[in-house]
């Protein structure tokens, strides 16, 4: 029975239909044993009926740096612009009994009627690690709408890293903060597409830590850096919308790059290959691992049948198949 997926399930989450959008979602959060095949079945499915230009994009950085605030004044941009848009919000302080989710300040500004689909999700990762199903959220708001934030404390920190959920990391940098700083020693400079110094309307303290982000940056990309896409460094106030404009095309812009350059797909494809790794580990342990030959053995099998038709739950069932001698 809870094999089964209704027809016409995917189609409507397609079509942006809300109650569609939450069932889906409510079938992607169940992480009870039984529930497997049927998420596994809805993974494929809106896998192979999403367009490759829909994207995920990352808002991640410290709290307090005005993520939410910030994805209010995007989402509110793409909507007049005539676009729906998801957003999974991660709150990282689970425990908290009173006071407003993460997301609530970009949740205020919309009405029942608008294309919007939002989702707060608990993590028990006090760093803002992302909860399991992150991922798997995301790829059902992203089946109905062309574009998807996640919000998220952190990068370099998390259990699920954020850029194997996202096609498009932005990170949101508090002025005055030293952050760029912290982030260069904690060698994940890399791993953002785009960088912004929110809080432009701070004037002085904003333009300081601009400066200093842009010379780290010209000591040379790291080592990981994708080699054909030079991060672009944006001011934006979301208060004032001052760049608002500018970070919205910077990231079409970064969307057209991972189209016209194949980038996208291998990123993709490596990031199902961490997922899979990650559910594998969780799920199997240490031993697991072994069994598959050690890390390096186990990425490798999990690239040989990793394809664009196969989606991490088929890939981690087909792991697991290798783990038990084939069974
Ligand atoms: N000066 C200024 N403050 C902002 C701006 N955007 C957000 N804030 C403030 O920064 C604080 C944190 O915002 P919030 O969006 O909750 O940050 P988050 O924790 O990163 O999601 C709030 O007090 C906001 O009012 C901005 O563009 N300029
Ligand atoms: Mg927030």
């Amino acid at each position: 029975m809870s094999e089964e997926l209704r027809d016409g399930l995917v189609a409507e989450v397609q079509a942006g239909e809300v109650r569609a959008i939450a069932e889906a979602m409510a079938i992607v959060d169940d992480l009870r044993r039984d529930g497997f095949l049927r998420r596994q079945r809805l993974a494929a499915e809106l896998a192979t009926g999403t367009p490759s230009h829909h994207s995920i994009i990352g808002l991640t950085g410290p709290p307090g740096a005005g993520k939410s605030t910030l994805a209010g004044a995007l989402i509110r941009a793409w909507v007049d612009a005539g676009s729906g848009v998801g957003m999974v919000a991660v709150d990282p302080t689970s425990q908290r009994s009173g006071g407003a989710l993460l997301g609530d300040r970009a949740r205020l500004r919309f009405g029942p009627k608008e294309p919007v689909f939002m989702r707060s999700l608990a993590t028990r990762h006090r760093l803002g690690g992302l909860a399991p199903a992150t991922h798997e959220l995301a790829s059902v708001l992203r089946a109905a709408y062309p574009r998807t934030l996640v919000e998220t404390v952190g990068v370099g920190q998390s259990e699920v890293a954020v850029e194997h959920v996202c096609d498009s990391v932005v990170l949101v940098i508090q002025p005055g903060s030293g952050d760029a700083l912290q982030f260069m020693k904690a060698g994940i400079l890399e791993i953002p597409d785009l960088f912004v110094v929110h809080k432009a309307d701070l004037g002085a303290p904003a333009t300081r830590t601009r400066n200093d982000l842009e010379s780290i940056l010209a000591l040379g990309p790291g080592p990981g850096a994708d080699p054909d896409w030079k991060t672009p460094v944006l001011s934006v106030s979301a208060q004032t919308g001052d760049g608002l404009g500018d970070l919205v095309e910077a990231l079409d812009e970064h969307r057209r790059y991972l189209i016209d350059s194949g980038q996208g797909e291998r990123r993709r494809s490596r990031s199902r290959i961490a997922r899979v790794l990650d559910s594998f580990q969780s799920t199997y342990g240490s031993h697991g691992l072994e069994l598959l030959g050690g890390r390096d053995a186990a990425i490798a099998r999990a690239r040989e049948i990793d394809g664009t038709d196969l989606d991490v739950f088929a890939e981690l069932a087909a792991l697991s198949g290798l783990a038990s001698g084939g069974r």
